[in-house]
């Protein structure tokens, strides 16, 4: 009996360490920031693998190829290329970690260029992404800390993503002058391992209560009596287009 206890206890220091290894797998794994971006529906045909920004799919032979995917981050895939610099059209937007999907019918077989929002190294870490066109089209300014400006986007923004479980204080001047709203990432998406990201999408500055080009200057974390909810207002975005307002 004795022997026969040892046996088990070892078999079961055995499964511990095989189950913990896996968890650390799939963690790692849902770490990795990709867009494989496949030419037929349900991931078939022929695919790619985009690990970072791609401004014109031509230069790898997709251009308005890809119908399906699979991904981790937050990305938003557009009809045109540059991001819909030089002419605006289509966006879609997707939060997933390691999910296969189609394409939605605004971008199947139209997609143009892609890019992701959020951090360059942890995919839920505090991070904000600023474009100088609503829906998170054009010129980009990003960063995960406080700033005294916009850079090229000074007077500019037109649409903000907001990345992680931190708080983001934007003023409408440079400097941290002017009006400020406090703006807090809390949509969340939930993989299947229970790693979370937690975003936020504000598609024109109406949402955040600014005019459009109407953010200067921000400071990491909340520091203003107007708190804005990335949930409530997609929420309400949400409410009225399936009334047919939007
Ligand atoms: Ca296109």
């Amino acid at each position: 009996m004795k022997s026969f206890a040892s046996f088990s206890l070892a078999l079961l220091a055995v499964l511990v360490s095989v189950s913990a290894g896996k968890t650390e797998r799939a963690a790692k794994a849902t770490s990795l920031r990709h867009y494989m971006g496949y030419t037929g529906p349900s991931q078939t045909g022929v695919h790619f693998d985009f690990l970072t920004y791609d401004a014109d799919l031509n230069l790898v032979g997709l251009d308005n190829q890809i119908r399906s995917a699979c991904q981790a981050g937050l990305w938003m895939v557009y009809e045109n290329i540059e991001y819909n610099y030089f002419e605006p059209g289509n966006v879609c937007i997707v939060p997933a970690l390691e999910d296969c999907f189609d394409l939605s019918a605004a971008c199947s077989g139209m997609v143009s260029s892609l890019r992701y929002a959020g951090s360059s190294e942890g995919m839920n870490d505090d991070f904000y992404n600023m474009y100088g066109a609503i829906n998170y089209q054009g010129l980009e300014f990003k960063g995960n800390n406080t700033s005294r400006d916009v850079g090229i986007l000074q007077g500019d923004v037109s649409s903000v993503i907001v990345s992680g479980t931190g708080s983001w204080t934007f003023y409408t001047d440079r400097e941290f002058n002017g009006a400020s709203v406090c703006v807090v990432p809390d949509s969340k998406y939930l993989g299947s391992d229970g790693t979370a990201l937690n975003y936020g999408l504000f598609q024109n500055l109406g949402e955040l209560g600014l005019s459009d080009g109407g953010i200067g200057s921000l400071i990491k974390g909340c520091f203003s009596d107007t708190v804005v909810s990335a949930e409530a207002v997609r929420a309400k975005r949400e409410a009225a287009a399936s009334a047919g307002l939007a």
